[in-house]
């Protein structure tokens, strides 16, 4: 996240940290991407984030990356369901979007608490200009493992699509969000992540970070999958699985 601050524990609860096995590293899982608690066994990501499907975990509820947490929860990934459209260009990414299905014990997989928390998938509408959240441990202008949180506005697609920035590089299944001026932005590592819109007091998963032309740049904004358009493939899928 770029121009973000650091996030209050608690404060995202659905929030997930997508982690793969490391060979070289002291620890044996690092931080991958992003990802959303959509139901206690699900979290919805970005497709691009997955390039394995084995030894893959999920951490929940924390907010330090580099130090074990009373609050967090870690549960393996069972299986990853990528969007069968999901297609990577060399100038973007479209249905870049996934599911993961979390390993259960007694049919109960993330335990709901004060830090552990679904989303809601988005029932309303949400206007342009609006103001959201973004969250993420992805890559900042300092550095650090702690958990950073930023705002955003909603930026009209006709915008988003002009010449000057992304020149209809953008499908009906993504809008952008940000600042045109730039400075506040998600970055790599946010990806699969939240970007939450409120409506009367309820927090909406209205995107799932997916790319965008570097970070923070001006008139470079990211780029979201747009959640309501993937709710039927969602349901769908979790419905069989
Ligand atoms: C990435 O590499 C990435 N500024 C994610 C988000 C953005 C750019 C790159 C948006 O995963």
């Amino acid at each position: 996240i770029f121009g973000g601050k650091k996030a209050r524990p608690a404060a995202h609860p659905w929030q997930a940290s997508l982690q793969v096995r490391t060979r070289h590293s002291e620890l044996p899982f690092s931080h991958h991407c992003g990802g959303i608690l959509i139901d206690s066994c699900w979290v919805l990501t970005a497709a691009h984030c997955i390039d394995q499907t084995n030894d893959m975990q999920v951490e929940l509820g924390g907010v330090r990356l580099d130090k074990k947490e009373e609050s967090e929860q870690i549960i393996p990934v069972r299986d990853v369901i990528v969007h069968e459209d999901y297609r990577e260009e060399p100038d973007a990414l479209y249905s870049d979007i996934a599911l993961l299905r979390l390993k259960a014990v007694d049919g109960h997989c993330a335990n709901e608490t004060k830090y552990v928390k679904t989303a809601c998938l988005p029932t309303v509408s949400f206007t342009n200009g609006t103001k959201c959240t973004i969250s993420g441990w992805g890559v900042t202008e300092k550095g650090t493992d702690t958990l950073l949180e930023a705002k955003v506005r909603l930026i009209a697609q006709m915008m988003c699509n002009s010449p000057q920035v992304y020149d209809n590089r953008l499908d009906a299944t993504q809008f952008c969000a940000g600042k045109m001026e730039g400075g506040v932005d998600t970055c790599q590592g946010d990806s699969g992540g939240p970007l939450m819109c409120a409506s009367n007091g309820t927090h909406y998963i209205y995107g799932v970070v997916s790319w965008g032309d570097n970070c923070g740049k001006k008139n470079k904004p990211g780029v979201y999958a747009r959640v309501d358009q993937f709710i039927d493939w969602i349901e769908a899928k979790m419905r069989t699985a």
